[in-house]
């Protein structure tokens, strides 16, 4: 990343023309000259809509004129769940050595939409530093990655150093399969040679290529602005509280409003699969919390053929307490590690 401050000029000039898009006046942003130039995530991020972004060796251009898919030479992205599609919580960063700056260390900067702008770093960092040989892992929460034709996932890169890193994805966030290595700026993975058929996966680990040495100068390492997940992919949490009576796999009445409500989201979409994970905290027998969770995932799955999806789109799984997304340690953690989570892929 860039360590020379734009001028007032070129930054006023960059202020005007994210308005411009932030309006939704202007569709097109021409300008291979427009390094670093990007994106305000105000335009899209209230809807789902398809999100379109150009981009030209790695110079972000900017939200583009809708095409239906990226074209043959990869020169737009299309990513069906719009501002759903970028990663969600971070779950682990690891600074390398030597460290960026202090503004550089944000982790959270590479959740969301790509928000990197060029220049100095005015108000809230809009990127991370990994520094040299640094990790980072990410979570999807509201979606999720999974092989589909062509590139799954994109990794946003920023700053006028190209600098690469290897990608490693996960389901459970703590089994992990190598991805690939993201050559800096925007880089496309494909996951297919990687990933299991029909496997969905939530987690993302980015690690900087520590051979490729310190050329960021204060921001060391790759900086990561966005992680972008392809396919159509919606996920779903609901409390265990909000679905059971405690230790019952029989839905309460609120749980069946929670259901129909999210039955609702989905209405006039064909998905291709349905996938019901029903999961537990650590308190009790880990056997019998595997039979609980697989019972409420059956109870979910069941009333949701009821509901008119086809039995054979359905799987309905438990993990007991072995996919934790929280620490069990407090009273916290553990009501948002009873859950029912439904995945729902295909059919934007
Ligand atoms: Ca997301
Ligand atoms: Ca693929």
């Amino acid at each position: 990343m860039s360590t020379a401050p734009a001028t007032p000029r070129a930054f006023r000039a960059f202020r005007a023309l994210f308005t411009k898009i932030a309006k939704g006046s202007l569709l097109a942003v021409a300008g291979a000259g427009c390094a670093g130039g990007g994106y305000t995530p105000q335009f899209l991020a209230p809807s789902e809509d398809p999100f379109f972004y150009g981009h030209d060796s790695g110079a972000f251009l900017g939200p583009i004129e809708p095409i239906p898919d990226h074209d043959a030479d990869g020169n737009a992205i299309r990513l069906p769940r719009g501002a759903a599609s970028f990663a969600d919580e971070v779950i682990e960063y690891r600074m390398g050595n030597p460290r960026p700056v202090e503004e550089g260390r944000n982790a959270e900067a590479a959740l969301g939409p790509p928000d990197y702008q060029g220049g100095p770093v005015l108000e809230a960092p809009r990127a991370v530093s990994l520094g040299q040989g640094g990790s980072l892992t990410l979570r999807f929460a509201d979606n999720a990655l999974i092989d589909a034709e062509g590139p799954d996932l994109y990794i946003f890169e920023s700053g006028p150093d190209v600098e690469a890193s290897f990608v490693e994805i996960s389901a459970d966030g703590r089994e992990w399969i190598q991805a690939g290595r993201a050559g800096g700026h925007v880089s496309a993975i494909d996951i297919a040679s990687a990933a299991k058929p029909g496997q969905v996966y939530s987690y993302v680990r980015l690690t900087d290529d520590i051979a490729q040495g310190n050329r960021g100068g204060e921001w060391p390492g790759a900086d990561i602005d966005a992680v972008g997940a392809v396919g159509a992919v919606v996920r779903v949490e609901l409390s265990s509280e909000v679905l059971f009576a405690f230790d019952s796999d029989r839905l309460l009445p609120g749980g069946v409003s929670a259901l129909d409500g999210v039955l609702d989201k989905i209405a006039g979409r064909s998905p291709s699969h349905v996938t019901v994970l029903g999961h537990t905290d650590n308190i009790g027998e880990d056997a019998y919390n595997l039979d609980l969770s697989r019972r409420r995932a059956e109870s979910v799955a069941k009333l949701l053929e009821e509901r008119g999806i086809s039995r054979s789109i359905l799987t309905a799984t438990g993990h007991g307490e072995a996919r934790p997304v929280a620490d069990n340690g407090s009273p916290e953690g553990r009501r948002r590690n009873r859950r029912v989570e439904i995945v729902i892929v295909g059919g934007d």
